[in-house]
């Protein structure tokens, strides 16, 4: 059993597709991060850095109880467990893992960044919503090429790389980018959405 520590956001939403794609039986913990539940020492066990995703498997290596935070880290996790989502040749395994880091390092803080200096902070900075807002159509640019090229995010085949991406562009009326400006992102955008698996993963908690 896989007990899933999370909140409504992208990076909790990443961990919920990728267990309903798996099919691995999961239970969901809700941690408000919006009433600071992200800071109880129980948490913590879990998640060191006080944010949402975290797991702990309790049938992990060698039987034990395993506890795993940062989302990308997550999802190779449960690839490697349930042997799902990355692929086995060694080349597209590493061409998956790349566009997961990208997701990681750009597509994903950059756009958060977005989301707080356009809706959240509480003073207008325009100089960061600028800044912050041409890195996220730059980074569209980057996947529009990318999906332009290959059907799904990390090459040929579906991915941890893809599942990673989506709950961001998800989000893509928050950081006020227009899907029809990039037609290969909104070609695997709506693929995605079609996936029961997305569907459901995208409703927890
Ligand atoms: N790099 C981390 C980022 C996680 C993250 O930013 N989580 C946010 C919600 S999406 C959070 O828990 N924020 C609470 C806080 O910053 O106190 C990951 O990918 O897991």
């Amino acid at each position: 059993m896989i007990e899933l520590y999370t909140w409504a956001t992208p990076n909790g939403r990443k961990i919920s597709i990728m267990l309903e794609e798996c099919g691995l039986p999961y239970s969901v913990h809700k941690v408000d991060i919006t009433k600071n539940q992200q800071y109880t020492p129980d948490f913590l066990k879990v998640s060191p850095n006080n944010k949402i995703p975290g797991i702990v498997d309790t049938d992990g290596p060698g039987g034990q109880p395993y506890a795993c935070f940062e989302s990308g880290a997550i999802l190779l996790y449960l690839a490697d467990k349930a042997n799902r989502f990355l692929p086995a040749d060694r080349a597209r395994r590493f061409d998956a893992i790349q566009w997961l880091m990208w997701q990681m390092g750009g597509f994903g803080p950059m756009l958060g960044q977005t989301h707080h200096f356009v809706r959240f902070a509480s003073e207008q900075v325009p100089y960061a919503i600028k800044r912050f807002s041409d890195e996220t159509r730059r980074l569209y640019g980057v996947l529009d090429k990318r999906l332009g090229a290959v059907e799904w995010c990390g090459g040929a085949e579906y991915s941890i790389a893809d599942i990673a991406t989506y709950p961001w562009a998800a989000r893509h009326e928050w950081h006020k980018i227009d899907l029809a400006e990039f037609p290969n992102v909104r070609r695997w955008y709506d693929q995605m959405g079609q996936r029961p698996a997305v569907k459901k993963g995208m409703s927890v908690p």
